[in-house]
C-alpha cells in the first residue's frame, strides 16, 4: 500500500516535472512571437534553444525520478549492492504483495502453464561468451555477460567481436533436448542482454546476429522449432532500459555520459520497441517476455510494451522486471524467500556464478542442492528458473549438461510431487535466519528447521526427504492418511496416526541417490 502510494506520489512529480518544463519551453516560445518581424530568425534560434533545454530539462527530471523509482527495486531485485551501510538489514528476497494482486496472479488463466511448470531453463548467450570472462588478459570479476561494463569496453571495440561470433557448433535440437531430459518445461532465452547485441535477425538495429557475424544464422528461429517439437514453451529474456551500444540507452555511462541527459524515449521508440514488436510476431506463440532492470523506466514507459505484448500475444506472459506491474514476481538473483509466499514467482538463478559463459568459472551447484533448491521453492509455491551460460562454440558445458540430466532423472521418478503441485500448509520446516551466525557479507545466515519439505495436491502431500531418518514424524496434521508409499518404489509403508501427529516407517536403506519422496494419501482437510 504505502509502496504503492508512494510511488503515484512520484509519478505525479514526475509528470509535473515534465508539464512545467514543456510549459517553460511553450511559454518561451509565444512571448519571442510578440517580438518585431526582423527578429525572426534569432527568434527561433532563441525558440529552439529554449525547446532544447526545456526538453533536456525535461529528459533529465523524468529520468532521474524513473530511475529513483526503478533503482530502489532493481536493486531489491538484481541483489546489486551500493553504499552498503557496515551491518546491512536483511533484504527480503522477494517484493511484498497485496491480497489482490496475489490473487490476480494467481486467477490469472494466462499463468497457468507457468504455475505448473515450476522449473525452467534459462540461457544467457551473446557475444560476451567470447571474451568468457577475460579482456586483454585481465580475468574481470563478476558475472560474465557484465564484461563490456566491468572493463568500461568502448562500443567500438567490443562491436567487433560480432565479426568472430560464429559458433558452428550450435544445435538447438540438442539444447531443447536437454532442456526435455532436464524435465523443464520452459526456455527463456536472451533476445537481447545489456550489451545491445540482438540474437536473432533484426530490422531495427543492423547490430544482430544475421547482419554482423559471420554465422548469419538466427538461432532463436532454430530453438522455436525444436521447442515446439517437444512443447517446450519457448520465451524470450529482452534487456528494454539497459543497452550499452545505444547512445540514448541506460547504462553507457563511459561512452555516453550519464543516464539523466538521455533521451531514453527515444532509444525506446527506435529499438526497444521495434524489437520486442519483432520477437512478438517473428517466432511464433511466446511463453513470455522476460524483462529486466528496469532503470528509467516508468509506468508509461512499461505501458507502451504492455500494450504491444498484449495486442499481438495475448496469452504472453510478462515477468515483474518491466517497471509496471507483470502477470507474476522475480525474486532478487538467486534469491529463495524464507517462507511461503503468496501468488505467483520465480528464482532466476545461476547453475555457477555466472549467467555469461566465463572459462574459469567452476564453482558448480550439485545435483542434490539443485534439487533441494527446486523442492524447497515449490514448497514455497515458486517456479525455479535455472541458467546455463553456452560457449562461443555454441556448446553448453558439459558439466551443465550433466548436473541437469541427473536432476532430470529424480524428476522422471518423483516429478509427480513437483509439477503442478502447490506449497505445503505447514510451514516449521522451513526455519529462520540466525542470531548470531553470518555470511562473508555480514547477512544473517538462514538456518533450515528440518531436512525436509512437503508439496501438495488436492488430496495429497508430498514429503520430501532429504536425509535417510529411521521414521518420519510430522506434527500438525489435520486430515486422515489413508496410505503411505515412497514414488521410487511405489510399495506401501507402514504409519501410525494420533491426535495430529504422524509416524511412517521407513526401510533402512533409501531408494535413490537423490531425495526419496513419501506419497500420503490423505482425506480431510489439510491439504
Ligand atoms: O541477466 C542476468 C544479469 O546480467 C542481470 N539479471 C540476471 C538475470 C542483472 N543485471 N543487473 N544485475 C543483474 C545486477 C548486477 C549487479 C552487478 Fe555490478 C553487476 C554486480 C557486479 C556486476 C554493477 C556493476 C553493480 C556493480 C558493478
Amino acid at each position: 500500500m504505502r509502496n504503492s502510494t508512494t510511488r503515484s506520489v512520484r509519478q505525479s512529480v514526475v509528470l509535473q516535472a515534465v508539464i512545467a518544463a514543456l510549459l517553460i519551453g511553450v511559454t518561451v516560445a509565444v512571448a519571442t512571437r510578440f517580438k518585431a518581424a526582423g527578429q525572426q530568425q534569432s527568434n527561433q534560434q532563441a525558440n529552439q534553444q529554449a525547446n532544447q533545454q526545456a526538453n533536456q530539462q525535461a529528459n533529465q527530471q523524468a529520468n532521474q525520478q524513473a530511475n529513483q523509482q526503478a533503482n530502489q527495486q532493481a536493486n531489491q531485485q538484481a541483489g546489486q549492492q551500493t553504499n552498503q551501510p557496515a551491518t546491512p538489514p536483511p533484504r527480503p528476497a522477494i517484493t511484498t504483495v497485496s491480497p489482490e494482486d496475489a490473487a490476480r496472479e494467481t486467477n490469472n488463466p494466462r499463468s497457468k502453464w507457468f504455475r505448473e511448470a515450476k522449473y525452467g531453463l534459462f540461457i544467457h548467450w551473446g557475444l560476451y561468451a567470447i571474451p568468457a570472462g577475460t579482456w586483454k588478459g585481465q580475468q574481470i570479476p563478476g558475472i560474465g555477460e557484465w564484461i563490456m561494463n566491468r572493463a568500461k569496453v568502448p562500443v567500438k571495440e567490443y562491436e567487433q567481436l560480432a565479426a568472430q561470433f560464429n559458433p558452428v557448433k550450435f544445435n538447438a535440437e540438442e539444447w531443447a533436448q536437454l532442456a526435455q531430459d532436464a524435465g523443464m518445461k520452459y526456455l527463456t532465452i536472451t533476445s537481447k542482454h545489456h550489451d545491445g547485441f540482438a540474437m536473432f535477425k533484426s530490422q531495427a538495429s543492423k547490430y544482430n546476429i544475421v547482419d554482423a557475424t559471420p554465422f548469419k544464422r538466427d538461432p532463436l528461429k532454430e530453438l522455436q522449432a525444436a521447442c515446439a517439437k517437444r512443447g517446450i514453451k519457448l520465451c524470450f529474456y529482452y534487456s528494454q532500459a539497459q543497452d550499452w551500444h545505444e547512445p540514448n540507452g541506460a547504462g553507457n555511462t563511459w561512452d555516453f555520459g550519464p543516464d539523466d541527459q538521455k533521451d531514453f524515449d527515444q532509444y525506446l521508440r527506435d529499438k526497444a520497441l521495434p524489437q520486442v514488436r519483432e520477437i512478438l510476431t517473428q517466432y511464433g506463440p511466446l511463453g513470455m517476455i522476460w524483462f529486466d532492470t528496469p532503470r528509467l523506466m516508468n509506468e508509461q514507459r512499461a505501458e507502451q510494451f504492455t500494450k504491444m505484448v498484449r495486442e499481438l500475444q495475448p496469452d504472453c506472459l510478462i515477468n515483474g522486471r518491466l517497471g509496471g506491474k507483470g502477470d507474476y514476481r522475480s525474486t532478487g538473483d538467486n534469491r529463495i524467500p524464507d517462507q511461503v509466499v503468496p501468488g505467483v514467482w520465480e528464482v532466476p538463478a545461476t547453475i555457477n556464478d555466472t549467467w555469461g559463459y566465463k572459462s574459469y568459472d567452476d564453482h558448480w551447484k550439485q545435483p542434490a542442492d539443485i534439487v533441494f533448491k527446486l523442492v524447497d521453492i515449490a514448497s514455497k509455491g515458486g517456479n525455479y528458473l535455472l541458467n546455463v551460460g553456452p560457449t562461443a562454440e555454441g556448446v553448453i558445458p558439459q558439466p551443465s549438461q550433466d548436473i541437469l540430466r541427473k536432476v532430470g532423472q529424480w524428476l522422471k521418478v518423483n516429478g509427480e510431487a513437483v509439477y503442478g503441485a502447490g506449497p505445503t500448509p505447514f510451514g516449521q520446516e522451513f526455519g529462520k535466519l540466525s542470531e548470531t551466525k553470518k555470511d562473508q557479507r555480514g547477512q544473517p545466515v538462514f538456518e533450515q528447521a528440518k531436512e525436509w519439505r512437503v508439496t501438495t495436491k488436492p488430496g495429497r502431500l508430498y514429503i520430501h526427504l532429504f536425509t535417510w531418518p529411521k521414521e518420519f514424524a510430522l506434527e500438525g496434521l489435520k486430515g486422515k492418511v489413508t496410505k503411505a508409499y515412497l514414488l521410487a518404489d511405489s510399495k506401501a509403508l507402514k504409519f501410525s496416526q494420533s491426535e495430529g501427529k504422524l509416524v511412517v516407517q521407513l526401510p533402512d536403506k533409501a531408494p535413490g541417490e537423490l531425495a526419496s519422496v513419501i506419497r500420503l494419501d490423505v482425506s480431510g482437510v489439510n491439504p
